[in-house]
C-alpha cells in the first residue's frame, strides 16, 4: 500500500502551455476554413476553457454566445467536421513550430523512466494531439514511453468526471494509491480527485486563480535544479524541484494520514 508505481500526466497546460497559442489558434483557423467570422480571443478562450473537450467547447460557445451561424441541418455533424479541421490545424502547428515543455517535465519523465516508474497520460484532448505534442516536443519515440494514453472520447464523460483516470488505472491494473497524477486546472483536479489520486497541480496563466482546495501540492511548475518551483499550497520541506522521490514521499504521507 502506498508504494509509487506510476505517474499519470494530464497534457494540456500540464506538459506544455498548449491552450493559448496552439488549441485556440487551431480553433480560429478551423472557423476561418469554413467561412465563419468567429474569433476566440485570449480572454474569451479563458472563459470557454471551463468546458473541456473541443467539440463540447464549440457547442457551448454556440449555445451561450449565440454567434452568427450558417444554416446547418445537423449541428452535431457540423461540429464534428469543424473539430476535425481544428485537430488537423493543431497537429500541423505543433509539427511546424515546436512548443516547449513546461519546466521540469522532461527531467521528471526521464527520471521516472530511469527508475522503472510507469508512465501514463490521462487527458481530454484528441489522441492525435497527444501524439503531436509528445513526438515533436518530447522525443520522436516518446509515444512508446507511456504505457497507456487515455484520451478524448475513449470514455463517455470528460473531465471534471473521473472516468479518464479510472480508465488509465484499469488499463495499468493499478490502484489510485500507487500513482501520482499531474494536473493544471480545476476541472483536471476534480477529475483526479474523483478517481482518488494523489495530485500535484502546476498552475498556469489560465488556471492560477482556480480552486485547488485539497490538492496534495499546488506549485508554480515542477521546477528544475537551477530554477526552483514556488509552492502555492502544500508542504514540500526543503525540496527545490519535483522529483520521483517527492512523488513517493507524497504517497507515503497519504498512507499514514
Ligand atoms: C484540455 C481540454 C482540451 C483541449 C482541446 O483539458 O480542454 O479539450 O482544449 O482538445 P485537460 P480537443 O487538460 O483538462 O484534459 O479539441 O482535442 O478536444
Ligand atoms: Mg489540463
Amino acid at each position: 500500500m502506498g508504494q509509487l508505481e506510476a505517474l499519470i500526466f494530464d497534457v494540456d497546460g500540464t506538459l506544455a502551455n498548449t491552450e493559448k497559442d496552439a488549441h485556440r489558434v487551431a480553433f480560429n483557423r478551423a472557423f476561418a476554413d469554413v467561412g465563419l467570422s468567429w474569433d476566440w480571443s485570449v480572454d474569451l478562450y479563458g472563459q470557454l476553457l471551463k468546458v473541456t473537450g473541443g467539440k463540447e467547447r464549440i457547442r457551448f460557445y454556440i449555445e451561450s454566445w449565440q454567434p452568427q451561424m450558417p444554416t446547418v441541418s445537423d449541428l452535431t455533424a457540423f461540429i464534428k467536421d469543424l473539430h476535425a479541421r481544428k485537430t488537423q490545424h493543431y497537429c500541423d502547428l505543433l509539427a511546424n513550430e515546436v512548443l516547449p515543455l513546461r519546466p521540469g517535465v522532461r527531467r521528471l519523465i526521464q527520471e521516472a523512466r530511469d527508475q522503472n516508474i510507469r508512465l501514463a497520460i490521462a487527458t481530454t484532448t484528441t489522441p492525435a494531439n497527444v501524439t503531436a505534442l509528445l513526438t515533436h516536443s518530447l522525443a520522436p519515440d516518446a509515444m512508446d514511453w507511456f504505457e497507456v494514453i487515455a484520451a478524448g472520447d475513449m470514455v463517455p464523460q470528460k473531465k471534471p468526471a473521473p472516468d479518464i483516470f479510472f480508465y488509465a488505472l484499469e488499463k495499468m491494473n493499478l490502484r489510485a494509491d500507487q500513482c501520482v497524477a499531474f494536473e493544471d486546472s480545476g476541472n483536471g483536479w476534480l477529475s483526479s480527485r474523483g478517481a482518488g489520486l494523489t495530485t500535484v497541480v502546476t498552475v498556469n496563466n489560465y488556471t492560477a486563480n482556480q480552486d485547488f482546495t485539497g490538492a496534495d501540492l499546488v506549485l508554480s511548475d515542477l521546477g528544475e535544479p537551477d530554477q526552483p518551483f514556488t509552492v502555492l499550497a502544500g508542504e514540500v520541506g526543503t525540496w527545490p524541484y519535483f522529483d520521483v522521490t517527492l512523488a513517493a514521499e507524497l504517497l507515503k504521507r497519504k498512507s499514514k494520514s
